[in-house]
């Protein structure tokens, strides 16, 4: 129960921080975007993996606040890299399924865009292939809203959902995130991962979709995706996931 109570104070101790993980155009080497991901500084245990604290916040109803947390702050971060100077490059959020059901979403991010006057295209949602597999008609109804905004959506580990692909009609989303899983054996000639990744950027490219290529590790996975014209590289080769203050010396630099 401890882990509940002190997830509960997480927020008004100061606990979380938000980390940034470039996604890098592969060709040049610059930054074009990141995606937001939630760090848990414990002041006993130390860094709290979000794979361990989020399904458990999930569990015990307390996932949709510090999923708020984490749009507020980043978009309170847009707004002190605006007033620096800085060139904002859009931030993807992960959304967890239950916060597209509870009301006031669209609500709640419109108004902090206003105030701190940061337009919606700097935000992208990204919501897990699972999630849109649920087939809600208020899941549906919320991701049509957030796109009226100008936020723009991202399907998270895509391909893993062994879905027909029949949803992608459905759905209107701009951004298709190709799963790790299927980029760890991209480079091996006895698996089928490459084929994979081939049809997914065919059909993306069918559907105008954009495709960011998740968990590139080796400079052998990069030549070969480049190859294949995907040109948006998120993973470690380029950097792991950085605080907001190495993120911002990296922005105009890249790699
Ligand atoms: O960053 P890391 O690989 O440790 O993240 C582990 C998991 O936690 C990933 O699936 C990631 O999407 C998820 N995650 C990280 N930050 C957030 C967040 O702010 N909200 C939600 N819903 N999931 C997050
Ligand atoms: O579930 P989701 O796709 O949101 O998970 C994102 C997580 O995947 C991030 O926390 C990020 O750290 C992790 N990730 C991204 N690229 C790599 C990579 O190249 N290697 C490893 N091990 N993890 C990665
Ligand atoms: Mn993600
Ligand atoms: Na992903």
């Amino acid at each position: 129960y401890t882990l509940e109570q002190d997830l509960r104070k997480a927020i008004s101790n100061d606990e979380f921080e938000v980390y940034y993980h470039p996604q890098v155009n592969g060709l040049n080497g610059l930054i074009e975007s990141a995606e937001a991901l939630i760090r848990w500084n414990h002041k006993e245990w130390g860094l709290v993996s979000p794979a361990e604290f989020i399904p458990f916040a999930e569990e015990n109803h307390l996932m949709n606040e510090i999923g708020d947390w984490v749009i507020r702050n980043v978009i309170k971060q847009l707004a002190i890299w605006k007033d620096k100077g800085y060139i904002l490059r859009p931030i993807s959020i992960n959304i967890s399924p239950t916060r597209f059901l509870k009301p006031g979403l669209v609500t709640f991010v419109k108004k902090l865009l206003e105030t701190h006057k940061i337009s919606a295209h700097y935000l992208e949602f990204e919501i897990t292939e699972s999630t849109i597999l649920k087939n809600e008609p208020k899941i549906i109804k919320t991701l049509d809203e957030i796109r009226e905004l100008g936020i723009t959506i991202a399907i998270d580990d895509f391909g893993t959902g062994y879905a027909t692909l029949q949803y992608l009609l459905n759905i209107s989303a701009d951004t298709l995130k190709i799963d790790r899983m299927f980029i760890q054996n991209i480079t091996n000639q006895n698996k089928n991962d490459a084929a994979i990744v081939t049809s997914i950027l065919y059909l993306a490219k069918a559907l105008n979709m954009k495709v960011i290529a998740e968990g590139v590790e080796e400079v052998e996975q990069l030549q070969l995706l480049i190859q294949k014209e995907c040109f948006n590289i998120q993973g470690y080769l380029f950097s792991k996931p950085v605080p907001n203050a190495t993120f911002e010396k990296l922005i105009n630099k890249g790699f």
